[in-house]
């Protein structure tokens, strides 16, 4: 993108699809941790928006009508969440969503997806975690709405959910690329198969590094694409990023996710993204949200490469 990036920070501040509260602190420790003038200095303008009011999490066990734990309250989130999504898309904003937990994802990208078809866009959806999160309420281990959100955009489970955008599927199963992966539930698997997505697990990361992981996954991404990132931090190693509710060992390094940001930041083609299920209620420091505001400067473009200082 060629025009001075124009940024809106949208906070979420809930934990209403995860299973451990803390989550809704997130967009404050991101603030805390500078975000806002860290992309500043990547050139953007930056308005923050503020946190987006709903409903407490009120806790308690699945719904007997939908599988899902407290989903009225899931869906308020998301319906408030896709509209301020939309609004700074059609504004010709790049939204950063500051969530909250995973489930919020179905707001943000329904409301994307919504917009790439208003404006004739091709959507690319990179989905970088450690878990899939395709489960629906039928297959959920848990009933956690952040274990279910790309059920939903792929048009499974409660239908309120899944028609979100206005459409069904929210997204073509081609569209999305789920990167990182290592803790997958055995239905899931079955429908990841099914759907035949494009994965590439930490098994391919190893094998592969990540910079083969990214070329692919990124292959597709001309001028005519919008390029999503949905980034739950649990995708980074824990040794890196403790404050997070559901870590799961054998993930990227600093390393690997510099480069995998950076790889992103080249293709110019960033036009939204969610940062998801920060938990500063069980990091140190807010060590975890410095880590990620380091990232998402590298996802904005800031390189490290000595050959870029010399051509300045
Ligand atoms: C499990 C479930 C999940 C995030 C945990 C876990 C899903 N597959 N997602 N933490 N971010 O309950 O569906
Ligand atoms: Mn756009
Ligand atoms: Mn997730
Ligand atoms: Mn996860």
């Amino acid at each position: 993108m060629t025009a001075p990036l124009a940024l809106t920070l949208i906070g979420a501040p809930t934990d209403i699809g995860a299973s451990r509260l803390g989550a809704g602190m997130g967009p404050d420790a991101l603030r805390v941790a500078q975000l806002g003038p860290a992309l500043q200095r990547q050139g953007g303008t930056v308005r923050d928006r503020g946190n987006l009011a709903g409903p407490p999490n009120p806790g308690g066990p699945r719904d007997a009508a939908t599988g899902l734990r407290h989903f009225a309250e899931v869906l308020a989130w998301c319906r408030t969440t896709h509209d301020a999504v939309l609004q700074a898309l059609q504004a010709q904003q790049l939204p950063l969503l500051l969530g909250g937990d995973h489930s919020l994802a179905v707001g943000s990208i329904s409301a994307v997806a919504r917009h790439c078809r208003a404006t004739g866009q091709r959507l690319r959806v990179l989905w970088l975690d450690a878990h899939a999160d395709f489960n629906t309420p039928a297959t959920s281990p848990s009933g956690n709405a952040h274990g279910t959100p790309v059920a939903s955009l792929c048009g499974l489970g409660p239908p309120e959910l899944a028609r979100l955008a206005g459409f069904a599927p929210a997204l073509a199963a081609g569209q999305l690329c789920q990167i990182g992966l290592r803790s997958v539930d055995d239905q899931e698997k079955h429908l990841i198969k099914q759907h035949a997505i494009e994965v590439y697990d930490m098994r391919a990361v190893d094998e592969l590094g990540m910079r083969e992981v990214m070329a692919r996954a990124l292959a597709s991404v001309g001028a005519d694409v919008h390029l999503h990132v949905s980034f739950d931090v649990d995708f980074l190693d824990p040794e890196i990023a403790p404050g997070t509710g559901t870590t799961v060992r054998g993930g990227p390094t600093y390393r690997e996710a510099q480069l995998c940001m950076e790889m992103i930041a080249d293709t110019g083609r960033l036009g939204s993204l969610d940062i998801v299920e920060l938990n500063p209620a069980l990091d140190v420091h807010n060590q975890t949200a410095e880590l990620v505001v380091d990232l998402v400067e590298s996802l904005f473009g800031k390189s490290t490469l000595v050959k870029d200082v010399l051509l300045r």
